[in-house]
C-alpha cells in the first residue's frame, strides 16, 4: 500500500501559495473523459468540468493531438507579425457562430473586458454618446471574472470588499426583471446591457423563458448593444451551441471562453459585427497571447469535437434525464428543495440557510462516494459533467448523488 500523499500536496499549497481558494480536500493527477483520478488512484466522476471548461471531456485525444502537433511547429508569434494559423481560425470561428469578425483573447474575463471596451467605443463613435458618459448595464448576481472592471459590476461582497474604488459608468439592475431594464434604457447614454443567459456562479439561476428575448428586443428598440456572456453557458453546455439559441436571437456581442479550448489552455473570443468590431483600430486593444497559433489550433479542434460528437444534443437529453431522475428523488426528500438548469448545467438547492455548511459537507460525502462537485453558494450545489457523458454513466452518477443525499438525511 503506497503512502497517501494528499496532505503532502495540500500542505505545499498552503505553505507557498496565495490562499485565494478553498478547494475540496482532493489532489487530482489524471483526467480522461468524464473521469479524474486522485494521487491514490481513486477514480471520480467529474461533475464540475473545471467550471464548464472541459465540456469535451478531460484530455480529449483530438484536442490533445492539435496541441501536440502545433506545439512542435510554432506556439506564439505575438500579433507583431502574421502567422499561418490565425486567419484560418478567425474564419472558422466567425462562420461557426455566424458573426462577421472575432477578437481573440485568452481568459473569459479578458473577453468581458474586450466586450465592455467595444461597447464603449461603439457608443462614442457610432451612437455618438458624449465623451466619458457611456453606461453599461449589468444585473445583480452576475459573475464575469476577477479583474477590477469585472468586480466593479458585482453586488457580491466576496468579490468587492476592500478592492475599491470601482469602475465608473456601470449600473446594476435586478436580474430577470424587464421593468427595471426598460427604466434603465431610458438613459440615452446607455451603450450596452451585459448578461449571462443563465447565471452560473449565482447558483445556476435560470431566468423566465421570455426574459432574454424581451431584453434583447428592448435593447434593439433603444439602440443599445446586447452582450451575452456565454463563457460558462456556451459551447453546448446548456443543450444548444450557445444558450441564446434557446431563445432565437443572436447577441450583438458574444463572449466565449472555457470550453472553447476544451480545458487544454486559456482561449477566449469576442464575436461581433463589422460595425462594432471595426471601431477598435490597430494598437487600441489586444494581448500577447491573444490569437496565438497554439490556442487557435486547439480551439478549432475543440469546436469540431462539439459538432462531430453531437454534444449539443447529448447535453440536452442527458440534462433532461439528470433532472428527471433527481426530481423523482426530490418528491420524497426533506433536504433538497429543487433541481434547476438547462442541458448539463444544473444545480440542486438545499433546504437550508445560505450560510450553512450543509452543501460543503454533502460535497465531502460525494467525494468519498466517487463524485466531485462543489457548492456555488452556501446552499446550492452545481452539477456539470463533461457533455460526453452517457445514459449509463448518468444513471450511475445520479445513484451516487441520491445515495449520498439519503445517507446525509439519515446520518447528517
Ligand atoms: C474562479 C466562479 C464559475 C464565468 C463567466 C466570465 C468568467 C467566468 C460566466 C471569467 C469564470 C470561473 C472563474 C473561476 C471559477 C468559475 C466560476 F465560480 F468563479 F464564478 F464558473 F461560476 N464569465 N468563471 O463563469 O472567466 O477569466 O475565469 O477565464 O475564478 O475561480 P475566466
Amino acid at each position: 500500500m503506497s503512502v497517501d500523499k494528499t496532505n503532502y500536496y495540500i500542505d505545499l499549497e498552503n505553505k507557498y501559495g496565495a490562499h485565494n481558494y478553498h478547494p475540496l480536500p482532493v489532489v487530482l493527477k489524471r483526467g480522461e473523459g468524464i473521469y479524474v483520478w486522485d494521487v491514490n488512484e481513486k477514480k471520480y466522476f467529474d461533475f464540475l468540468s473545471a467550471y464548464s471548461a472541459v465540456n469535451q471531456g478531460h484530455c480529449h485525444p483530438k484536442i490533445i493531438k492539435a496541441l501536440v502537433d502545433q506545439s512542435q511547429k510554432l506556439t506564439l508569434t505575438s500579433r507583431a507579425f502574421h502567422n499561418n494559423i490565425l486567419g484560418d481560425y478567425e474564419k472558422f470561428i466567425s462562420e461557426f457562430f455566424n458573426y462577421d469578425r472575432v477578437l481573440p483573447m485568452n481568459t473569459g474575463v479578458e473577453g468581458g473586458e474586450t466586450a465592455v471596451k467595444l461597447a464603449r467605443k461603439w457608443a462614442y463613435e457610432v451612437k455618438k454618446v458624449p465623451q466619458n458618459q457611456a453606461k453599461i448595464i449589468f444585473v445583480t448576481g452576475n459573475f464575469w471574472g476577477r479583474t477590477l472592471a469585472a468586480i466593479s459590476s458585482s453586488n457580491d461582497p466576496a468579490s468587492t470588499t476592500n478592492f475599491g474604488p470601482f469602475m465608473p459608468g456601470y449600473e446594476i439592475i435586478p436580474y430577470n426583471n424587464l421593468k427595471a431594464l426598460k427604466e434603465s434604457l431610458k438613459d440615452p447614454n446607455v451603450a450596452a446591457f451585459m448578461v449571462e443567459p443563465i447565471q452560473g456562479e449565482a447558483g445556476v439561476v435560470v431566468p423566465d423563458d421570455n426574459y432574454l428575448l424581451d431584453a434583447f428586443n428592448l435593447c434593439n428598440e433603444n439602440n443599445v448593444l446586447f452582450i451575452a456572456d456565454e463563457v460558462q453557458t456556451g459551447i453546448a453546455r446548456t443543450g444548444k451551441m450557445i444558450c441564446c439559441d434557446h431563445h432565437g436571437f443572436k447577441p450583438d456581442i458574444l463572449i466565449l471562453g472555457k470550453a472553447l479550448s476544451g480545458g487544454v489552455l486559456p482561449v477566449s473570443a469576442v464575436l461581433s459585427s463589422n460595425e462594432i468590431m471595426l471601431t477598435i483600430r490597430p494598437g487600441e486593444h489586444g494581448s500577447t497571447y491573444g490569437g496565438n497559433p497554439l490556442g487557435c489550433e486547439v480551439a478549432m479542434a475543440a469546436l469540431q469535437v462539439i459538432k462531430d460528437e453531437n454534444l449539443c444534443h447529448n447535453s440536452e437529453i442527458m440534462g433532461e434525464l439528470f433532472r428527471l431522475k433527481l426530481n423523482e428523488y426530490i418528491k420524497t426528500s426533506n433536504i433538497i428543495k429543487l433541481v434547476r438548469g438547462k442541458g448539463l448545467l444544473n444545480a440542486i438547492v438545499i433546504n437550508d440557510i445560505e450560510e450553512s455548511e450543509t452543501a460543503w459537507n454533502i460535497c465531502l460525502k460525494l467525494k468519498e462516494n466517487g463524485l466531485l462537485a462543489k457548492p456555488t453558494h452556501g446552499n446550492i450545489i452545481r452539477f456539470a459533467p463533461p457533455l460526453t457523458i452517457t445514459k449509463k454513466q448518468i444513471a450511475t452518477a445520479v445513484n451516487i448523488i441520491i445515495k449520498t443525499l439519503k445517507d446525509f438525511e439519515q446520518n447528517g
